[in-house]
């Protein structure tokens, strides 16, 4: 017997955008329950706790600003925080908004279809359906996971663990053979992490990354007061960086190419001693913009690999060969030391593939790879994986991802809203700025998704949905902006090339945050984009 339950809204995932959605839909007096498939809150941070795990966003920025009193009442204790310290953070959260009673744990949706006889979301979990008005998943562009297809791999007797599903329990890795698979975020912070542990770790690497430097002081009883302090500011100054990160000014507001290459080469060092992260993106103005510019920071990049590691054959094989920017920049302490480490060897996957998993681990077409523990910090089925999970029928029961051709022909209005989908709002994902610091964005996009609900209501509006129009605009504008920028011109998961055989299309904005506002605005302010009824 399967019980449906009546609610005005139904919100999926406990991230920044589902916690913010559900609290100001019960503020504004609708029925609404937040369903989450992990046992707690925290969305990416609660899945994501992987050793090392940590944001690469100063935590003065990586925090909901909505009220002064939830910004105040926290403490961050280091400028860029742990990922223990984030999903605190968001309990935190959910705890002071007094939240918790409605929010159901371990509750994952199998699937949602709009009922048009009813103008209803019919939600399903596994024992029972919810009929929602309004349906908001939040379930995040980056919660599928992928991981290399090698033939034979379930022979391989030893553990196996995918960054984003790490046990909760702790993973015994002393004195292992650990190899991990893939280099980019995840699996650097991995890498150097499990080199404190293991006997010895084999980085799989398919395509060499930059490294920012970056250090982690905690902060200082003044520095915590100055935040503070700031908090009347803090907004503005965020939504008025390029990136929603305000620690890092452009430093030098003109061309790379202006300077000499001493100059510039002198100021690069600098930056590297300084070790604060994303900054060195905003050394110049035109590092972002200008490939000749880019090039003269990538060509330094390269010399400091080569002058840290010192085996001149591993040096090489680290060596990144694209615009950086064009794929997400990873940060980190010490990555390129870790491999003048005696644990630590790098296999090189583009000169020695894979060519199977065996009892004892990974036989490249070098040798066999012998390994106690196999980590997969291979990445996501960025956007579409999520949707196609999430089973989402609109009208005449046309699957959201059949509609995306399994993202051959993504098409969204502002990221939220589909044709033949009434009443549903993505919040997160696909079409959602790629570069930008993640909660600033959610609390702008919730905010506006909020107030579009809260304008139709008032007029006593039932049905809101896309038109093909406004779902044809926005989606131009992505590609258009997406081409213009290095986010078209390296393979990565913001085009699908990350994944083999995913169709390749920009997967979200590719502007910065100050377009993105203006562009927002212009999309929604009027509310145009929408049929009512
Ligand atoms: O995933 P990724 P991630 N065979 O896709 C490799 C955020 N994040 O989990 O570069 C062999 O970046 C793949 O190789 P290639 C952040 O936005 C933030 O690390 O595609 N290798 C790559 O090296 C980030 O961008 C933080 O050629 C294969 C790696 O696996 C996003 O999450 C921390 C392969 C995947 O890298 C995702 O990061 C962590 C194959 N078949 C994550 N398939 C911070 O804030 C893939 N790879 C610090």
């Amino acid at each position: 017997m399967v019980n449906t339950l009546e609610l005005d809204a139904v919100v999926v995932g406990a991230g920044f955008y589902g916690i913010y959605m559900t609290h100001l839909l019960r503020e504004g007096g609708y029925s609404v329950c937040l369903y989450e498939a992990g046992e707690e809150v925290g969305g990416t941070w609660y899945w994501n706790r992987y050793p090392g795990a940590r944001c690469d966003t100063p935590s003065e920025f990586y925090s909901y600003t909505f009220s002064e009193e939830l910004y105040k009442g926290w403490i961050w204790s280091s400028f860029y925080p742990e990922q223990s310290e984030i999903l605190d953070y968001m309990k935190y959260v959910v705890d002071k908004l007094d939240l918790r009673r409605d929010i159901q744990f371990n509750s994952r949706v199998k699937s949602a279809e709009y009922d048009e006889s009813i103008n209803r979301w019919r939600i399903h979990l596994n024992e029972s359906a919810i009929l929602a008005k309004y349906y908001f998943p939040a379930i995040g562009g980056l919660s599928t996971i992928h991981t290399p297809n090698i033939k034979g791999l379930e022979n391989f007797v030893g553990e196996k663990y995918h960054t984003s599903r790490w046990p909760h329990e702790k993973v015994d890795l002393k004195g292992k053979r650990i190899g991990v698979i893939g280099t980019g975020s995840s699996g650097v912070q991995s890498i150097i992490e499990t080199a404190n542990e293991a006997a010895h770790v084999t980085v799989f690497q398919r395509t060499a990354q930059y490294v920012l430097p970056v250090k982690n002081p905690l902060l200082t009883e003044k520095e915590i007061k100055e935040i503070k302090d700031n908090f009347s500011s803090l907004r503005k100054r965020v939504r008025a960086h390029p990136t929603g990160m305000p620690s890092f000014p452009i430093l030098r507001n003109y061309s790379a190419l202006d300077d000499t290459p001493e100059e510039r080469n002198r100021f690069y060092e600098q930056l590297w001693e300084e070790a604060n992260g994303f900054q060195f993106l905003f050394a110049y103005n035109d590092l972002m913009l200008n490939e000749k510019a880019n090039n003269t920071l990538t060509e330094f990049l390269r010399k400091k690999i080569r002058e840290i590691v010192n085996d001149p054959e591993t040096a090489d094989n680290l060596l990144p060969n694209y615009l950086i920017g064009g794929k997400r920049p990873v940060v980190a302490i010490d990555y390129f030391e870790t491999y003048n480490r005696d644990n630590v060897s790098l296999v090189n996957l583009k000169k020695t593939p894979f060519i199977e998993g065996t009892e004892r681990g990974l036989r490249t077409t070098e040798k066999e790879h012998e390994l106690d523990i196999i980590i997969f910090a291979s990445g996501f089925d960025v956007g579409i994986g999520p949707i196609r999970d999430a089973n989402i029928r609109g009208r005449n029961g046309l699957l959201l991802n059949e509609k995306w051709e399994n993202g051959a022909n993504l098409k969204t209005f502002v990221g939220a809203c589909n044709h033949g989908f009434p009443n549903m709002f993505l919040l997160g994902g696909c079409h959602y700025p790629l570069g930008v610091n993640v909660p600033p964005i959610a609390e702008l996009m919730v905010k506006r998704i909020y107030d579009c609900l809260t304008y139709f209501k008032e007029k006593g509006v039932n049905v809101i949905e896309a038109t093909t129009v406004a779902e044809e605009s926005w989606t131009n504008l992505i590609n258009e902006i997406g081409e213009m920028s290095f986010y078209s011109k390296v393979d990565s998961w913001f085009n699908g090339a990350n994944i083999e055989g995913k169709p390749r299309t920009i997967l979200g904005y590719a502007g910065d945050f100050l377009m993105y506002q203006e562009q927002i605005s212009k999309a929604m302010d009027e509310y145009n984009g929408f049929t009512a009824s």
